[in-house]
């Protein structure tokens, strides 16, 4: 039996159209979650829309139309980036559907069960932007004296009755799992900030609203809706068949990996294992909370005017250079910025003359000088074996471990570095001028280029799926040697060029980026 998978991302707020920030989630998650598969994992990636709570009541109000038409609207454009960036998503979920209300409702009644629900009475800060309560010592004080959230967003004094979570009675439970298990929270930073907040003290969680009716309602207590945390957090369970069960629920839970950014790794490493542990059900393994991203080097906002459509990217520049760009330039777990300079000029160097380069001068020149016949029994060399063994090293082991680890900037880097060494061999062995001089060693050097290109692609798959794809598709690579696992098959050369593939002369895979107009 495969062994399991369990990847998501956060889910979103459609209140505005997605961003560049969401991309990058998608897009990192869907590296992991492809990079899974190919280890010959089964995987189940979970993605979607948070479409409840005041800031989407709001922001449909904002428009006049019922929250429920603006999440449909919304919710659609999510998806639609999810499917231009090929995000290969196992389900999209979003929060108002039916099954999700009673997945809520069924998690709320486990920690009711269990006593650690009851009424009070909340007076204290709200943010509508964050959805967060915040205590008093936690607020910053702008330049005019106005009280602002630790985010930085505005937050109003809210009274009213609301249901309440025991989340105190979690402290020693969850600093308890902290240790034992040290790679639940990553990176470091993350997870050092989650433990100074909880070895603070915790209050009691406000998990319901009175004052307006928008999410899923408090089972008996018709009045109240629940905090929209308190639901969009439990899609985690809702994605996979809960409560009812079934095959994906026996197989998937509890999450291998939740991949978010860091302005929400409270909810998802104190509030989410709270309620999980209330309602006995077992924690996930490891909650990512990945970096920032900054639009040359600022943060994004409407009012700066600098807030990029995903779409606008992936047009002007291609879906897998902008994949590539912001997985190999922004080092996962930390903030990133990103330009169109800075795209054009990353692409151009690693993929257009690198390794674009490298592919295409190599399976051009078998296909003009050998007719396309995949040559074999050429006098190999120890300059071919090194070359070999560097790819194998990169593609096999040191890839792969760096993306088990969640280091992909460090993995690209890494293959980047075989890239160069392929163009470094290729340039001093020349089969350009051993066609004339010494035939058999040509055959050897074409061969040996071609199973590191080959591997090489193989490899970077997870980062720029299509492109990889392609590349192998011209090379003859059937569809199912292009895992981790076919890359330990040494006979696989041999038998391609004995199966009497041709290589037609291949179309470029990375064109060169233009800079952008008025840079
Ligand atoms: O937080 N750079 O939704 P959201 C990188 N609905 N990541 C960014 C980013 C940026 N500039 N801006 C946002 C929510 N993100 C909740 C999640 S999960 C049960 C509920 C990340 O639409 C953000 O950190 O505000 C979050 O992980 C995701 O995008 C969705 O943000």
């Amino acid at each position: 039996m495969p062994d399991r998978f369990y990847v998501t991302t956060a889910i979103s707020y459609p209140n505005g159209r997605p961003h560049i920030g969401h991309a990058y989630e998608a897009i990192a998650t869907d590296a992991i979650a492809r990079f899974q598969r190919m280890r010959g994992k089964e995987v189940f990636f979970l993605t979607g829309t948070d479409e409840h709570g005041l800031k989407m009541a709001q922001a449909a109000r904002e428009r006049d139309v019922t929250p429920a038409a603006f999440a449909e609207e919304m919710s659609a454009q999510f998806k639609a980036m999810d499917e231009r960036l090929n995000i290969s998503f196992d389900r999209f979920i979003r929060t108002t559907e039916p099954g999700h209300h009673k997945a809520s409702q069924t998690l709320w009644q486990a920690m009711a069960d269990r006593g650690d629900i009851y009424l009070g009475r909340y007076e204290g800060w709200y943010s509508v932007r964050d959805e967060a309560y915040y205590d008093e010592k936690e607020l910053i004080e702008a330049d005019s004296g106005e009280k602002l959230s630790p985010q930085g967003t505005p937050v109003d004094w809210t009274v009213e009755e609301s249901w309440f979570f025991r989340l105190s009675a979690y402290q020693d439970r969850l600093l308890q799992h902290y240790r034992d298990h040290p790679d639940f929270i990553r990176p470091e930073s993350r997870r050092n900030e989650v433990l100074r907040f909880v070895e603070g003290g915790l209050s009691d969680l406000s998990i319901s609203r009175t004052s307006f009716d928008w999410g899923v309602k408090v089972p008996g207590s018709d009045d109240h809706v629940m905090y929209v945390w308190l639901d969009a957090l439990t899609n985690y369970l809702t994605g996979i068949g809960y409560p009812e069960g079934g095959a994906s629920w026996e197989q998937f839970w509890p999450a291998d990996l939740h991949v978010i950014g860091k302005d929400v790794v409270r909810f998802h490493a104190v509030y989410w294992p709270a309620f999980l542990m209330s309602a006995g059900l077992p924690l996930p393994r490891q909650v990512f909370g990945h970096g920032w991203l900054l639009s040359r080097g600022e943060k994004m906002s409407k009012s700066v005017g600098n807030v990029v459509d995903p779409d606008d990217l992936a047009n002007a520049f291609g879906v897998d250079p902008l994949r590539y760009f912001l997985l190999r330039e922004v080092t996962f777990g930390q903030d990133g910025s990103y330009s169109p300079e800075a795209i054009v000029n990353r692409v151009n160097a690693d993929l257009a003359n690198s390794f674009g380069n490298l592919a295409q001068r190599t399976l051009s020149f078998i296909a003009k000088n050998c007719d396309g016949v995949l040559p074999t029994d050429g006098r190999s060399d120890p300059a071919d074996e090194a070359l070999l063994a560097l790819v194998a090293d990169v593609t096999r082991r040191d890839l792969p471990a760096h993306f088990e680890s969640l280091q992909l900037s460090q993995g690209i880097e890494g293959w980047l570095k075989a890239v160069f060494a392929c163009n470094q061999y290729i340039d001093s062995q020349a089969p350009w001028t051993l066609r004339k001089s010494d035939p058999e060693r040509m055959k050897a050097v074409l061969a040996a280029l071609f199973v590191a290109i080959r591997d090489l692609a193989v490899a970077i798959a997870p980062v720029i799926p299509d492109a990889s794809a392609k590349l192998l598709d011209a090379m003859g690579v059937p569809a199912g040697e292009r895992d981790f696992a076919a890359l330990e098959d040494g006979g696989s050369y041999e038998r391609l060029a004995a199966s009497g593939f041709r290589l037609a002369a291949p179309a470029p895979i990375f064109p060169r980026l233009e800079a952008p107009a008025g840079n």
